[in-house]
């Protein structure tokens, strides 16, 4: 293995890539289209699961070779083994990073720190059935006796984006024998919207927090405690209606939630890797067991794909180095999700946690600031909604966006005319903006509309799309549980193989907790019978007085 503390801008492939993107940054995509007609093949993947194609991007096949130098010369692959060897990747929180053991579907043991976690990982999955099939058989009864209908889950982050996304993505596979309604904000209106209208006889808290020391999950829970209990009288009652998922036992018990409503997981998931773990539970009570099987079976199939698959066919590895390539050479500020696919609505939200936060960093292994660039923006939104709102800004803006497109050649539920009209805008906005249209054209389209030769002078430059604007399309068959299993795992990977290129450490989320630690500090503060600490700056100190002095109607 090389050096670890080897600088990516110091490997021979980073500078070849380096004076390779000053050359080809004056040409158009459209042209490289157009001196090669295999350019789909060569720049394209076929998995079971999903199709991808990379090749709108501004790259050829040298850009391609020295891509996969760089993924060569950062021992991509050295790194990719001690990943699935459970070695502590995670150097600065010391554990290993093993989300990829909850979805192993060989028989094989799984070492972490020398325990086989087969048999704890296939026993919590156990449970989650058990509970699964009883909530859903009508034997597990609320405290008056009458079955569960709804399905409430406390939790942020990690520990809420997942199960959200997923339950959303694959709804119209629901049997309907639940309503699933999700709370992460501790804006108290969130849950008294949630709570509005739910019977605490029929509802069933999941509390979803690896630490169970979140605040935000922690006053959401309290206060759920407290509307059931001002019905329920009976503290006993909350063994039927409160679940838990946690790392921390000792804190779940204290809350008053009995030992067998507890569903383990492990220090080695990280919280926004963690949908595979009993994190998942609101997906298996919703869909049932064996959807979330098949999303397991899914990430499992990726999973194999990325360790087995050569790297210049390798999906998530061409994902993360044309991101590479966008980032860092052709020096593109943000990443769009952009999903044709309704069902797929938080698939950017969620995704933005596991790029954003496993990647935005600015601190290499070695401990020093990086003199590169590292995880753009990420954002997106359902595509077609983009299309009538920022695409404006993707077409013809100062900046260069490079996008992905999702999208499925089936929908979850089809509806008579609709969905060609959606594909032949997720097919028409792709290639708009690798083409673009020039001048020339603009002027032919408004003279063949009768325009008068004056004003399409006056208008011409306004119209021209410059192109040459990245995208990747991912064509889903259609979002069911197995291929969203694949569609996450392969953004997994590609976060994973970044981190390695960039020597960032992808796995820890020391940005989240400062925030964290001054909140706590302010709360008590914000009691009109406290002072203000003197001691912030002027800005936050006269914020938090005027909102003081506005809370007192003063
Ligand atoms: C994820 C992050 C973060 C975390 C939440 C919730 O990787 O660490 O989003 O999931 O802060 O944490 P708990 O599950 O501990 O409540």
């Amino acid at each position: 293995m090389t050096n670890p503390n080897l600088r990516p801008t110091d490997l021979p492939s980073w500078k070849a890539l380096s004076a390779h993107a000053a050359q080809l940054k004056t040409q158009h995509m459209k042209a490289l289209f157009a001196a090669d007609d295999k350019r789909f093949d060569k720049f394209s993947l076929q998995l079971s699961s999903l199709l991808l194609d990379y090749s709108k991007n501004l790259i050829t096949d040298e850009t391609k070779a020295a891509l996969l130098a760089l993924a060569k010369e950062s021992d991509i692959e050295a790194w990719r083994s001690r990943m699935f060897a459970g070695e502590h990747i995670n150097a600065t929180e010391d554990r290993a990073v093993m989300h990829v053991a909850l979805r192993d579907k060989s028989s094989q043991p799984i070492l972490i720190d020398g325990v086989d976690v087969r048999p704890a990982i296939n026993a919590e999955l156990e449970r989650m059935r058990k509970l699964s099939e009883k909530l859903r058989s009508g034997a597990w009864t609320g405290y008056t006796g009458k079955t569960i209908t709804d399905i409430v889950s406390i939790g942020i982050g990690g520990s809420n984006l997942g199960p959200l996304m997923a339950c959303e993505a694959l709804k119209a596979y629901s049997d309907k024998r639940f309503n699933i309604h999700f709370v992460s904000n501790i804006d108290g209106v969130q849950i008294a919207e949630v709570l509005d209208g739910l019977n605490p006889e029929t509802t069933l808290f999941v509390i979803s927090s690896k630490t169970f020391t979140t605040q935000e999950t922690m006053t959401n829970a309290s206060t759920a405690e407290k509307w059931f209990m001002a019905a329920a009288g009976d503290k006993a009652a909350i063994a039927k209606h409160f679940v838990a998922v946690s790392t921390n036992r000792k804190l779940v018990t204290a809350f008053g939630i009995a030992e067998e409503n507890i569903f383990d997981m492990w220090d080695w998931v990280g919280g926004r890797f963690s949908l595979w773990s009993a994190i998942g539970l609101p997906i298996v009570l919703f869909l049932g067991y064996e959807l979330f099987d098949e999303l397991l079976q899914g990430a499992y199939e990726m999973d194999q794909h990325f360790q087995t698959a050569p790297l210049a066919e390798n999906a998530p590895v061409m994902l993360a180095l044309v991101g590479i390539w966008n980032r860092n050479f052709l020096n593109y500020p943000a990443q769009a999700l952009l999903p044709y696919d309704q069902c797929l609505h938080r698939f950017p939200a969620y995704m933005q946690q596991a790029e954003m936060e496993s990647n935005g960093k600015s601190v290499n292994w070695a401990g020093e600031q990086i003199a590169y660039a590292s995880v753009p923006l990420v954002w997106g939104e359902v595509g077609i909604n983009g299309q009538h709102a920022f695409y404006q800004m993707l077409h013809q803006g100062t900046d260069i966006i490079p996008a992905d497109f999702i999208g499925s050649v089936t929908p979850n539920i089809v509806v008579e005319g609709h969905h060609d009209a959606l594909m032949a805008n997720f097919f028409a906005q792709t290639q708009a903006l690798m083409q673009g249209s020039d001048a020339d054209q603009v002027r032919r389209d408004l003279t063949a509309k009768g325009v008068s030769a004056a004003r399409i002078e006056e208008i011409v430059e306004h119209k021209v799309h410059r192109g040459n604007r990245p995208t990747n399309t991912i064509l889903l068959n259609k979002v069911d549980a197995r291929t969203l299993g694949a569609l996450i795992a392969l953004y997994e990977h590609k976060i994973f193989v970044q981190g390695i290129i960039w020597r960032i450490h992808s796995f820890d989320q020391w940005g989240v907790e400062l925030g964290k630690v001054l909140a706590a500090g302010i709360q008590p503060e914000l009691d009109l019978a406290k002072a203000t600490n003197a001691g912030h700056d002027a800005s936050t100190r006269n914020l938090i007085d005027f909102y003081k002095r506005a809370k007192a109607g003063k």
